[in-house]
């Protein structure tokens, strides 16, 4: 066969421009659904792609990106993961136009695309997850619980394999989004841009004042100046501990090392557990289309 654009999922060798264009219509929704929580789908597309990453355990080799598992119940109904059915309706219309790509590989390049219209940095990205099916699904409880202290987040972290220092970066995430009490039952968000990537994240936890919010929620802390903003118990064990603390004060005096530690980190963990036949020089650095905006 001809094997034209999306028409047969065993003959079609998409390209670099291919995944452009998913890239592209993933961007177009995203400016477009402007009505949605801030304004914006991007965190919450941000936050689909790590939970269907964050599964992974090294020791076993279970879990991780591969699989898009999530679309099954009982993962899709695990704690962790309520409200992410925003983000995969979301890109359900873009897996329709685009039936050529696995949703496992378009949730990860959903996640790319959200931190790079977010303004964030580029994030080089590459193809090769494939869906598997529901004997897949993880088990409940391999994601962080927020409630916990910095124990918890480095057995969490270090089960995926990465460092305190990875572990820092990746939390810079929080500049993005907001709790939802529907959700997680913690309520608001981390800083007052939070559709806009920044080190402000780690500037709040450094240099504002935060006290336990009271309320009939659970444990979280609030700011002290405005009362508007909010930290996890999770997110507090960064400056409570020395060696995470170090990595904070780093990234919130240098917002480009926040940028670049990120993007390495980001990259790694959407590539945790793939089985990939590409190599790591054949990754995909998608241009952005807020730089034309
Ligand atoms: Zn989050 N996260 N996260 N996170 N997260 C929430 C929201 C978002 C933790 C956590 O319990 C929560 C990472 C790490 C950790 C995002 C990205 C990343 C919420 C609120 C909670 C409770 C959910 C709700 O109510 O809607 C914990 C405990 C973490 C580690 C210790 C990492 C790593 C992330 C990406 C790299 C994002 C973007 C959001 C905002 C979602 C939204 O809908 O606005």
């Amino acid at each position: 066969t001809k094997g034209s654009a999306g028409q047969s999922a065993g003959v079609f060798k998409p390209t670099t421009e291919d995944y452009q264009k998913v890239y592209n219509a993933v961007a177009k929704e995203l400016w477009e659904k402007d009505e949605y929580d801030d304004g914006s789908y991007g965190p919450v597309l941000l936050r689909l792609a790590w939970h269907a990453s964050g599964t992974y355990d090294a020791a076993t080799g279970t879990g991780g990106s591969n699989g898009a598992t999530m679309r099954f119940a009982p993962e899709s109904d695990h704690g962790a993961n309520a409200g992410l059915k925003n983000a995969r309706d979301f890109l359900e219309p873009i897996k329709q136009q685009f039936p050529w790509i696995s949703y496992s590989d378009l949730w990860t390049l959903a996640g790319v695309c959200a931190v790079q219209e977010m303004q964030g940095p580029i994030v080089p990205w590459r193809p090769g997850r494939q869906d598997r099916d529901v004997s897949f699904c993880t088990p409940d409880g391999r994601l962080p619980d927020a409630s916990k202290d910095q124990n918890h987040v480095r057995a969490i972290f270090g089960r995926m394999g990465f460092n305190d220092q990875e572990m820092v970066a990746l939390s810079g995430a929080h500049a993005l989004g907001r709790c939802h009490t529907d959700r997680s039952g913690y309520d608001g968000p981390w800083t007052f841009a939070p559709t806009v990537l920044t080190n402000d994240y780690y500037r709040l936890l450094m240099e504002e004042k935060w006290g336990w919010r009271s309320w009939n929620g659970p444990k979280q802390y609030q700011d002290k100046t405005t009362h508007s903003l909010m930290m996890l118990p999770t997110d507090m064990a960064l400056v409570q501990d020395k060696s995470f603390k170090k990595y904070v004060e780093k990234y919130a005096k240098d917002g480009q090392a926040f940028f670049d530690d990120f993007s390495n980190v980001v990259m790694k963990l959407f590539e945790l557990g793939v089985p990939f036949e590409s190599k790591p020089e054949d990754r995909i650095k998608f241009k952005p289309t807020i730089d034309d905006a």
